[in-house]
């Protein structure tokens, strides 16, 4: 059929909540704006352990392979922080990047204009932010060898960690960050710890030579990633395209969610490369986890999922025009002041996932 194949992976906590008010909008795009999806929906995470036993079935894997897109919620449950590695949530998701290389992760960090006063920082520093994130998602310390846990001879125990880069994983995602930035502002920041390892070395080397081999149009600055995480507090304006490994990536861009107001707001994209027909495996999410603190209360802010579904409509199926229906959409609800509580400011109208879910259906109907 000509319908796109969509897989959806809610997982735990908040992560179907949110997924719940994605759906309503999956669902009128389709009566009311053509969109042909055929769409699958597994479980993921603590969900899929409570029933299969394990975070992420093989079958699962495979149908995220023969899809146009995934949209995926969010895995992680305190039950299950006590088990081995290969049995915690979290294993579906560093599986479904790694086996479907989906090495490139995309996090805008945008400032809607309406949340100036939610953002953690004053409104003249942080006003007309935009930036983006290019975190590498499938090397780095998360999946060097070797790595586990060893009892030493004496009984006491080390746990061992790697960070490990390649050359060719450096440069694939290298290339992602400077194509982004010649649609942007042309300027790339490269942040790793070169002054303390040999793999930060090696990144910044080849970030270099890539950029003056295929990008020497693109502005280049190096920056050291204790000083990127100041620099972004201090003025976060300074910056375009940040590009960084996968650690660095995780943490510098759970404190840029901060500047829009909330981690609540920031949605992702996580690309894999271009196959020979042209296209690619991509997946969706918000940067947010779970959430067990305020999950099954109805009080999830709903707006990174349903944003990572216009990134989905954007990168993934070629439909820009949906994609501004439902930024424009959200930005509206915001400027007329609805606010879920993680970005509550004095004056505002305090809402639940699903009345925000529910007005930014309502703004879409009539901006349509
Ligand atoms: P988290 O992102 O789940 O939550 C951090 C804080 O932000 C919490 O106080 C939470 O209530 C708040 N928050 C997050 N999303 C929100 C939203 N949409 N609306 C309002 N508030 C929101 O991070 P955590 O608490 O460190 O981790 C919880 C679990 O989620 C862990 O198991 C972790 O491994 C997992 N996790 C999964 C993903 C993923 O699926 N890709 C991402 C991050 C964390
Ligand atoms: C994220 C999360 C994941 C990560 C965890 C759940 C494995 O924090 O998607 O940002 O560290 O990549
Ligand atoms: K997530
Ligand atoms: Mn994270």
């Amino acid at each position: 059929s000509d319908a796109y194949k969509l897989l959806v992976l809610a997982g735990d906590g908040i992560g179907p909540e949110v997924m719940r008010e994605v759906a309503r909008i999956v669902h009128w795009m389709s009566a009311h704006r053509g969109l042909k999806l055929d769409i699958t929906e597994e479980l993921v995470g603590a969900a899929s352990l409570a029933v299969h036993g394990v975070p992420i079935r093989d079958e699962v894997i495979e149908l995220a392979r023969q899809s146009d897109a995934v949209l995926f919620g969010s895995v992680g449950d305190p039950a299950w922080s006590h088990v081995s590695f290969d049995k915690r949530p979290e294993v579906a998701i560093l599986k479904l990047r790694k086996e479907l290389e989906l090495f490139a992760n995309l996090r805008p960090a945008k400032l809607f204009d309406a949340l100036i006063d939610a953002s953690a920082l004053k409104p003249e520093v942080v006003r007309g932010l935009d930036l983006m994130i290019v975190r590498e998602t499938v090397g780095g310390i998360y999946f060097g060898e070797p790595r586990g846990i060893e009892t030493l001879f004496d009984g006491s125990r080390r746990g061992i960690n790697t960070e490990v880069y390649t050359t060719s994983e450096i440069e694939r995602v290298a290339r992602v960050a400077f194509d982004l930035a010649r649609k942007r502002d042309n300027r790339v920041c490269s942040v790793e710890k070169c002054n303390v390892m040999e793999s930060g070395l090696l990144w910044k080397e080849v970030v270099t030579d890539i950029h003056k081999r295929e990008y020497p149009d693109v502005q280049l600055s190096h920056m050291l990633a204790d000083n990127c995480a100041m620099q972004l507090v201090r003025d976060p304006n300074q910056f375009d395209v940040i590009v960084t490994g996968n650690l660095f990536g995780d943490i510098l861009s759970d404190l840029a969610s901060m500047l829009t107001g909330s981690l609540g707001m920031l949605p992702s994209a996580t690309l894999a490369p271009l196959r020979a027909d042209g296209k690619r495996n991509a997946l969706y999410e918000p940067i947010h986890g779970s959430a067990p603190d305020i999950a099954g209360k109805g009080i999830a802010n709903p707006l990174a999922q349903i944003l990572s579904f216009a990134m989905l409509l954007r990168y993934s199926l070629n439909r820009a025009e949906d994609a501004d229906l439902i930024e424009t959409a959200v930005s509206n609800v915001l400027a007329s002041g609805l606010r879920t509580g993680d970005i509550m400011s004095p004056g505002m109208a305090r809402v639940g996932t699903e009345m925000m879910g529910q007005a930014v259906l309502r703004e879409m109907e009539k901006l349509a």
